[in-house]
């Protein structure tokens, strides 16, 4: 199904498809990626978030509460986990995010979901000499880590994952997506979100592991970014924003695609946000990692089945679209993002049951839950979903008990 405002701008795709086949073709083959002659640049206007602002078939009193309650207006009490404290912590959470958010709001620019960040630092006029890129790439690598990542990856530039258009958000209209000439690579970070926060999900207290992350990535790209940008090379700080994250961080080699339409890394399983930096350094890249996740998810329908309203996929992955918000002509396993979000919308908080749930949401520091991935990334997959199913990970944990154990964390100093 084509859109017409999914289209691409400039050249049409059929003239890129070759160019991109020819350039990416063997590693998406070694990553799993497969892109069909349908294939179209996803223009972030047709986002569910976006559409919940142009599109009257999404918008409605819901969504409008959902935003609202970010800022403390319409917010509801619903019972534990959906309490004035749950709903406090979790605008507390997302407090550095939504200062940098609004900052530009005057240009239509919401930096960091539909803007890149505008770093205040400009590329210094003289260059680093980089004679050895790995040795070098090592050292960036180390020093994302020092600013705070849990994940770092480096992958070419691929245009195919940039939104072919980004949203002017004073009107709703399309904006140009461009980013600085020279760009080679993409550096893709990963930030492990926290556990038992999570475990409460749905709630609005589990909400606050996502706004954490939100607003510890601001401070990770925006430090890392001028870093590069002081060694004079470009660097593009950027959360949600000017591309697809998943792609990237799959070509990265930071895991594998799944079900439940998340990057699984066998370091945190789903739970994970990505951030990433466009650059013009010199690196070397990754290699994509097929440890057999995504076979295991072959024979799972965990995420599916909890899914409130039911907006996961079952069967094999495929091109099939349920709405315009899915992009064109990618074999994957898709979503039906209108019915996921208006699951929010109902909450006034966001969801993710389906990261919760997922077998591989394990703490792997314990021998047992290495154990456990070991057999499930490898042909005794079976095995590993019986012990699953025996002993069933990710339950929910009640949003009081979380409470009670941060008083006793409180009383303990
Ligand atoms: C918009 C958005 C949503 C929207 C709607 C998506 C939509 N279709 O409109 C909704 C509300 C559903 C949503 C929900 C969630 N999201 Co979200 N979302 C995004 C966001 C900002 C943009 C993605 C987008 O433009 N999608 C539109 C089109 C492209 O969607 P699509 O065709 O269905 O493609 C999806 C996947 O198939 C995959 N994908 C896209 N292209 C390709 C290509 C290949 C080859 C593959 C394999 C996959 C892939 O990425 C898309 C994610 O929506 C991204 C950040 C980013 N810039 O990528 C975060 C992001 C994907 N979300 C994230 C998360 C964690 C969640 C939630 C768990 C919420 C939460 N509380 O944290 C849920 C999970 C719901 C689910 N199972 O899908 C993380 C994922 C991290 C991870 N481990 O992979 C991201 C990367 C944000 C982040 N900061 O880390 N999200
Ligand atoms: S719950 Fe199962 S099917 Fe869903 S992503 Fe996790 S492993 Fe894959
Ligand atoms: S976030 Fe919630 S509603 Fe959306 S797909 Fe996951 S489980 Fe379903």
């Amino acid at each position: 199904m084509n859109w017409p405002s999914n289209r691409p701008a400039g050249k049409p795709d059929s003239e890129k498809q070759a160019e991109w086949l020819e350039r990416f073709g063997e590693s998406d083959r070694a990553a799993g990626i497969e892109t069909t002659d349908r294939f179209a640049r996803f223009a972030q206007i047709n986002d569910i978030f976006s559409r919940a602002f142009w599109d009257e078939t999404v918008r409605s009193g819901d969504t409008d509460g959902f935003f609202e309650s970010h800022r403390m207006k319409a917010t509801p009490r619903r019972g534990e986990g959906f309490t004035l404290r749950d709903f406090a912590l979790r605008n507390a959470s997302w407090a550095v995010s939504d200062m940098l958010s609004k900052r530009l709001n005057h240009e239509g620019k919401r930096e960091g979901f539909q803007a890149p960040i505008e770093p205040e630092t400009p590329v210094a006029e003289e260059k680093l000499d980089i004679p050895d890129p790995a040795a070098f790439t090592a050292e960036l690598k180390g020093l994302a880590r020092l600013f705070g990542a849990d994940l770092v990856g480096i992958c070419e530039h691929d245009e195919r994952w940039l939104y072919s258009s980004r949203v002017d958000t004073r009107d709703f209209t399309e904006a140009a997506n461009d980013l600085p000439e020279g760009i080679t690579h993409v550096i893709v970070l990963g930030h492990e979100m926290d556990r038992e926060l999570v475990d409460t999900y749905p709630s609005a207290l589990g909400s606050s592991a996502a706004g954490l992350e939100y607003s510890r990535e601001v401070g990770i790209v925006l430090q890392l970014a001028t870093y590069i940008r002081n060694l004079g090379y470009e660097a593009v700080p950027s959360m949600n924003d000017t591309g697809l994250a998943i792609p990237y961080a799959i070509k990265a080699g930071l895991g594998e695609y799944g079900r439940n339409q998340l990057l699984i890394s066998p370091e945190f399983g789903p739970r994970l946000r990505i951030s990433k930096i466009f650059t013009s350094l010199p690196l070397v890249a990754d290699k994509p990692v097929r440890q057999g996740i995504a076979e295991y998810c072959g024979i799972c329908t965990k995420c599916a089945d909890a899914c409130p309203p039911k907006a996961l996929p079952y069967g094999e992955p495929s091109e099939e679209v349920a709405n315009r918000s899915t992009i064109s002509g990618v074999r994957k396993w898709s979503a039906d993002c209108e019915k996921c979000f208006s699951y929010w919308a109902k909450l006034k908080s966001d969801c993710a049951i389906c990261m919760r749930v997922c077998p591989f949401n394990r703490d792997f520091s314990y021998p047992v839950n290495r154990l456990w991935r070991k057999l499930a990334t490898s042909r005794w997959r079976g095995l590993a979903q019986w012990w699953e199913n025996h002993r069933p990970t990710g339950v929910r944990s009640r949003p009081r008990d979380w409470w009670a154990r941060i008083a006793n964390r409180g009383q303990a100093d």
